[in-house]
């Protein structure tokens, strides 16, 4: 593939209601999507358009899930935009300059020179693997070698004004035909919450619940008394670069850690199944530097007995499709955070994500499957600019 130009566009979009975590209130979701223009050889499949007798255009989106603010990790949406445009993008550029060909498999490897940013790397790569499956007609799923056509959806409910509320937000997303429940949890709302949804709901409701990161190990004694309500698992308790806590954590608790934030590599996740400090992983294409990362940890997991499932960062249409195709791999054994659009969104860029007796669809036309709807697209847009290959 040769790369023509990468667009880069921020969006803003309003959720249905706010989203409360350990870490704040949101209210929107910022987001910068990427949309890659390259040529491929004649013979692809796809819906690409004839250039030349030799070339075919095609286009692949991306999407970074870095928040506005960083929160919940140390990237953020201006800062993975100014490091798309001034050091990543320009790589990419770089090699159809020099004349060589990029493929989605060289983009981590071309971008590992620039330390970190991992959020904006992988929404590059992702444009680039759509690009190239349009390019040969590929589904993202039947490229990962998934096995399920259909996703469980687990919702994530934010931390609620009162238990009563608590009560009536997890009881609707029951109705809706989501299959697990994850709660929110900080210091305060905690062990109420979590036990007057298990009272209310039953034995045998899947449920779980994720800090993201608000506790210390001098929490453990509270941390202890979730122990009583059977929980899946709790997810990253203690702070992103406290693997060693957790482990020590895991000793004095008997309910499944799960890692989210701390898992930033496929290094970072073989460090903490060796160091004991998780039974179980969270898998974000975005936090972790892209799908194919995300891919390696399914298999190193699997390879270790450790279950995993994917994560959710209140994705558009765009990061859903993607993510459904991921979690369609053998190794997601528990429901993971893909919920339908409306969960977050009454307008989704895309066509919809919908349940269907609890389960989402994964997509199986070329590359990631989906494609934004451009009026809807452009009426969320703050931002555009094109940055060409010279
Ligand atoms: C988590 N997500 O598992 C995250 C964190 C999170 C679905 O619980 C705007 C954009 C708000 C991204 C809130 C879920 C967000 C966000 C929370 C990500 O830890
Ligand atoms: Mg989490």
């Amino acid at each position: 593939m040769k790369i023509t130009g990468v667009e880069l566009r921020t969006i803003r979009m309003p959720l249905k209601s706010p989203f409360e975590t350990s870490f704040g209130v949101e209210e929107e979701r910022v987001a910068v999507l990427i949309r890659v223009v390259a040529t491929v050889p004649e013979g692809g499949t796809a819906e690409v358009s004839r250039h030349d007798h030799h070339s075919a255009e095609t286009q692949g989106w991306g999407a970074c899930v870095a928040m506005e603010l960083p929160l919940y990790s140390s990237e953020y949406a201006d800062g993975a935009a100014e490091v798309l445009r001034r050091f990543l993008v320009p790589k990419l550029l770089a090699e159809t300059t020099a004349g060589r060909d990029v493929t989605a498999e060289l983009v981590d490897p071309l971008l590992e020179p620039i330390i970190g940013h991992r959020m904006a790397k992988a929404a590059l790569e992702m444009a680039v693997l759509d690009a190239q499956l349009q390019g040969s007609g590929q589904s993202l799923a039947g490229y990962f070698g998934a096995t399920r056509t259909t996703v469980p959806s687990g919702v994530s409910v934010g931390i609620q004004p009162s238990v009563h509320a608590l009560l009536d937000v997890v009881g609707d997303y029951l109705a809706e035909g989501h299959v697990r429940i994850k709660l929110k949890i900080k210091p305060g709302w905690d062990i109420a919450p979590v036990e007057a949804v298990r009272d209310r709901f039953g034995d045998q409701l899947l449920l779980q619940v994720d800090a993201n990161a608000a506790y210390t190990l001098a929490d453990a004694r509270v941390l202890r008394k979730l122990d009583a309500f059977d929980l899946l698992l709790i997810e990253q308790p203690l702070p992103e670069d406290d693997i060693r806590q957790h482990a020590e954590l895991a000793r004095l608790i008997t309910t499944p850690i799960c890692l989210d934030e701390s898992v930033v590599s496929v290094r970072a996740a073989a460090d903490a199944i060796a160091l004991r400090a998780c039974q179980v992983i969270n898998i974000k294409a975005g936090r972790v530097g892209g799908y194919l990362n995300a891919r390696r940890i399914h298999d190193l997991c699997q390879a270790n007995g450790i279950p995993v499932w994917c994560g959710g960062m209140v994705e558009t249409g765009l990061g859903r499709a993607a993510n459904a195709a991921l979690a369609a791999l053998p190794g997601f054994t528990l429901p993971g955070d893909i919920s339908a659009s409306d969960r977050f969104y009454d307008q989704d860029i895309t066509e919809p994500f919908v349940l269907d007796d609890g389960q989402i669809e994964v997509p199986t036309g070329p590359g990631i499957g989906v494609r934004p709807i451009q009026d809807v697209l452009d009426r969320f847009t703050i931002s555009t600019e094109w940055i060409q290959a010279t």
